[in-house]
């Protein structure tokens, strides 16, 4: 009898994780970028690379755009090419981080044109989702200032109010905006969107189709990101995450790879929280491949969250209320940690074989030989790129 129960194995069965287009471009630091051989040239080959993901593992339905770096003339045909290859178009981050005219911010700019400029664009991003069938608007902000006096933080935050208004205003019946926040970079000394709570703020201004956008690795060093989620859901405004690790600051790497206990963590209040599998919390990954190969580094990030869920689905939440009700707290930390230290890779390696998927979704794909064959394929024209 497995460990995974049937009740678990039907969580499991309905988890979906979006992968970011962005994963499968060549990205770096400012120091290098190192290319990889049959990297995408266009948001074509970076669907049919990400639809690879989920093939092999049945856990990444859904690819997230990035405008303007997977602009194309018809994105009737894009959204054809994916569900061609089994997937779909999820979510449309829109970028303001780009463009010269937003050196001092976009939405919260002190004038009036470049304002206009920058809800333009989120208004084309929101066409965009007409046509691709997408649901949410994701909006990051680079927003911010290096020097103390620099910048109006109070008139910021008000401008940023009356433009997220007006993209608010124009999205669908169906559609949502969720709103990112970081704690700083680029700005250094002051960011707009800062934290949950700003975010919060902001996105609880515009109404219900406003929710909240947790990155994993958008916190200061320390910083209890379970307790946000649980807070995020307790209000029901956490609308989406962007999932990596890191041990730095933003350093986007691998979920689960850094610190696989907060992973177990966050997913356990995501559980606790009745977020697992609710339609109202997409799950996204947003991460860079700077050094291992992308689209393994895909699969095995879509393989840790799956692990880790199936650790916070073992907790035997009666018996840990039965103990933080008598004030046990050995007790509840044990039981706590007796399920993350429980090894479900055998059972899940066991019920994916079960479901017609291979047992070791890493080696069947090594095996595929798809990584030789693009190298191969994808000679001349210009690598698409974290920022092309
Ligand atoms: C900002 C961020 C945001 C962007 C992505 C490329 O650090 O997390 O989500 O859209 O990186
Ligand atoms: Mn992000
Ligand atoms: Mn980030």
């Amino acid at each position: 009898m497995s460990i995974l129960s049937e009740a678990v194995q039907a969580e499991l069965a309905k988890q979906a994780i979006e992968l970011p287009s962005w994963a499968f471009g060549n990205s770096g630091t400012r120091f290098k970028v190192f290319a990889t051989p049959g990297t995408p040239r266009d948001p074509y080959e970076k669907i049919a690379d990400a639809a690879q993901v989920h093939r092999y593992t049945a856990l990444a339905p859904t690819v997230a755009l990035h405008i303007p770096w997977d602009r194309v003339d018809d994105y009737d045909a894009l959204k054809r090419h994916a569900e061609g290859l089994g997937v779909e178009l999820g979510t449309i981050n829109s970028n303001t981080f780009q463009d010269d005219d937003y050196k001092f911010g976009a939405l919260t700019h002190e004038d009036a044109a470049v304002r206009r400029k920058a809800i333009d664009h989120h208004f084309e991003c929101i066409d965009i989702m007409h046509a691709t069938g997408s649901r949410d608007l994701k909006i990051w902000l680079a927003e911010g200032s290096n020097y103390p006096g620099q910048a109006d933080l109070r008139g910021r935050q008000d401008r940023l109010h009356e433009s997220l208004q007006e993209i608010y205003a124009r999205l669908g019946d169906d559609q949502r905006l969720v709103l990112e926040y970081k704690f700083f970079e680029p700005a250094f000394y002051h960011t707009d969107v800062p934290d949950w709570g700003t975010s919060y703020a902001q996105v609880a201004a515009l109404g219900e189709k406003a929710m909240v956008c947790l990155d994993t690795g958008h916190h200061a060093p320390g910083t209890n990101i379970e307790f946000i989620v649980m807070q995020l859901l307790r209000l029901g405004k956490l609308g989406s995450f962007d999932f990596n690790s890191r041990f730095y600051a933003d350093d986007d790497l691998i979920v689960g790879a850094a610190d696989p206990f907060q992973l177990f963590r966050i997913v356990f209040e995501v559980l606790r929280g009745g977020g697992l599998n609710n339609p109202d919390v997409a799950f996204m990954l947003d991460q860079c491949h700077n050094v291992e190969d992308k689209i393994p580094g895909q699969i095995r990030s879509v393989l840790n969250v799956q692990e880790m869920t199936a650790r916070a689905l073992l907790v035997d939440r009666e018996a840990l209320a039965a103990a933080q009700r008598s004030g046990d707290v050995l007790e509840a930390n044990r039981i706590f940690m007796d399920a993350f230290y429980t090894d479900v890779r055998p059972a899940l390696a066991e019920w994916r074989e079960s479901r017609g998927l291979p047992a070791d979704p890493m080696a069947a794909f090594a095996e595929s030989g798809y990584l030789a064959q693009i190298a191969a394929d994808r000679v001349g024209g210009v690598q698409a790129g974290w920022g092309a």
